[in-house]
């Protein structure tokens, strides 16, 4: 298998997680590229990574969906739970920390927007809206943080890895004044191999 990648996407690098905690990560051939400037679109229509390549040269995307894949592929305690209120709790979870992720890319975007074109965006409430969506999930991840307590699971790592993409693009980013129990969660689960081996860079 092999998955298009980048050290900075946080997508990228919950799918990578994921393969290290399955014991997949010997199996997966990392090709770093720039989704902006590479085309692979008979692979991922969506020209967005990650996008995981199978034998039979069929695409797998997005992030959730390579993750479920290598999740039932792999060996170990599931990181999905097949039913039950538990499986709500960890699909919730995960999207919070998808939405944490969509939410700073959209900064990003309009970062990278603003440096292509000499014409940069009011800071409006398009912008606030973002920051908005960031904070208020800092803040209820902070009061239900026993759920995010015991068992590693996907919605864990897909918060961890948003917190991880703050950190790199956003250092500024007060997360941690709003959230100070996600903050000492989060200092503790980086300490995990799966999150040190695919620290964010770039
Ligand atoms: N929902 C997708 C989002 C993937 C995504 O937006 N990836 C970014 C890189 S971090 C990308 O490839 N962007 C290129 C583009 O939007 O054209 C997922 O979870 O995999």
């Amino acid at each position: 298998m092999k998955l298009f990648f980048s050290d900075a996407s946080p997508y990228a690098r919950k799918c990578l997680v994921t393969a290290h905690e399955k014991g997949l990560a010997d199996q997966i051939e990392i090709e770093r590229i720039n989704p902006y400037e590479s085309e692979f679109r008979d692979l991922n229509p969506l020209g967005k990574i990650p996008c995981l390549i199978l034998a039979e040269d069929t695409g797998l995307f997005d992030s959730f969906v390579i993750c479920d894949y290598l999740d039932r592929l792999g060996t170990g305690p599931a990181l999905i739970p097949a039913t039950g209120a538990l499986r709500d709790q960890v699909l919730r979870l995960h999207a919070i920390g998808q939405g944490i992720t969509d939410a700073a890319l959209n900064l990003r975007s309009q970062v990278m927007r603003d440096a292509k074109l000499d014409t940069p965006l009011p800071k409006d409430w398009y912008v606030d809206r973002q920051w908005t969506a960031i904070q208020k999930s800092c803040i209820l991840l902070d009061r239900e943080i026993e759920t995010l307590k015991g068992a590693l699971d996907l919605g864990q790592i897909s918060v961890a890895t948003a917190l991880g993409y703050l950190d790199l693009r956003f250092p500024e980013s007060a997360w941690r004044h709003h959230a100070p129990l996600l903050a000492d969660w989060y200092a503790a689960l980086i300490e995990r191999p799966s999150l040190q081996a695919t620290m964010p860079k770039g």
